[in-house]
């Protein structure tokens, strides 16, 4: 039998995660390791697994999931000082979880070009 998508348990409620936010279309979690004083992702409930796979159909659902990160930084406080929210996408853009996900990270600094 295939393994269940983890990031679609947790969107399911049958893994534990620190849920910030859920609605219809998104759940937003805290990462487990966090790489900035604030790291949250947020993941659509519809199993997409990589930016590679997104279609014309799914662009509102994109736009929410920005929205609620958006959203998000301001009601965490990093809004006005700035944050980073980021796509990874397949071997070289460092993805490890085969669900999309959109990193919201902030709370310090962060320099440019990503390593
Ligand atoms: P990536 O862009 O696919 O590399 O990001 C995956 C993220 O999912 C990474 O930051 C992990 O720390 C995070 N994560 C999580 O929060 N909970 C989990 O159970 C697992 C990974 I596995």
């Amino acid at each position: 039998m295939n393994k269940p998508c983890l990031f679609c348990e947790i969107a399911a409620g049958r893994m534990e995660a620190d849920v910030l936010h859920q609605d219809d279309h998104v759940v937003a979690f805290r990462d487990i390791h966090p790489q900035t004083p604030t790291h949250v992702l947020v993941i659509p409930r519809k199993h997409i697994t990589s930016m590679l796979d997104i279609e014309p159909v799914d662009a509102e659902l994109l736009g929410h999931m920005h929205v609620t990160a958006r959203d998000l930084a301001k009601r965490l406080g990093i809004a006005e000082s700035g944050y980073r929210s980021v796509f990874n996408c397949g071997r070289d853009g460092g993805q490890t979880v085969w669900h999309i996900h959109l990193h919201l990270l902030g709370g310090r600094s962060m320099g440019w070009p990503p390593w």
